[in-house]
Formats: structure tokens, sequence, C-alpha cells
């Protein structure tokens, strides 16, 4: 270990983001949802702490928890991506939440983001829009 510390790694990072998608929303809907898989191909850890996209007032990122028979929603700052390992944001778990959408996703779109991370820095996703879905979105 004290070897190691020694040898000065490039800040770069390696991160791959996997099939981001989001639902189509009901007219007069004013938020949508995001899943994507986050994939860190890099020996160090690294935190996804912010989101931002043109088609929403903000992003949010969030996590499902039960509660009782009933999926609750709560916002958290961000999440942790292990080194060599993935997240994953998808249905009935981690989710991003585009809040205060400028008007409705529509299947066949593609939604911009930037995700902002830690050490990698900022990353352009394009969220591809699909069907609506059920609302098994839970309560926020
Ligand atoms: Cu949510």
């Amino acid at each position: 270990m004290g070897l190691l510390a020694l040898v000065s790694f490039p800040a770069v990072a390696q991160l791959e983001i996997e099939q981001p998608w989001t639902r189509a929303t009901a007219p007069g809907a004013k938020v949508g949802v995001g899943y994507m898989v986050i994939r860190n191909k890099s020996a160090s850890a690294d935190r996804l702490v912010g989101v931002s996209s043109p088609a929403a007032a903000r992003v949010e990122t969030h996590v499902t928890l039960k509660d009782g028979d009933i999926m609750r929603m709560r916002e958290v700052k961000g999440y942790e991506v292990p080194a060599n390992g993935s997240f994953e944001l998808k249905p009935g778990g981690a989710h991003l939440m585009f809040v205060d959408i400028q008007r409705p996703f529509k299947e066949g779109e593609r939604i911009a983001a930037v995700l902002t991370f830690e050490k990698a820095g900022e990353l352009r996703v394009e969220f591809h829009v699909g069907r609506l879905g059920t609302p098994a979105h839970g309560r926020h």
C-alpha cells in the first residue's frame, strides 16, 4: 500500500453509461424518470454528484424504499459507483427524477442530460424515451 501511494494515477476515470432510458409522460405530468447503468472501469470509486437537463427545471437523484406495502421515494445526495463495478438505476429502485419538465416526454424522443461525477467530471447522455408505463413509480 505504501508503494502504491507513490504512484500518481491519471485523473481520467473510465465511466460508461449503459442504456439510458426514460418513459413517455402523461399529458400534464410534471415529472419524468430516468434509468441507466453506470459502469466504472477504473480502480477508484466515483460518485454521481449532480444531474442537469434542458428538459427539466432540475433533476434529482432518488432511491426507492419500502414502507410497509408502499414504495416511497427519497432524494439522496447522488450515487456511489464502486471501483471496477457498477450502479444500476431501474424501475422500483434508484432513479433520476426530472422535475418540472418543460413539455411531455414523447416516445421515440431523446432527452439530453449532463451527469456530473466527482472525479470523471461531466458526461453527456441522451435518455431514450420509451413507452408510457404503468405508474409503478410509487409516491413522492
Ligand atoms: Cu422519484
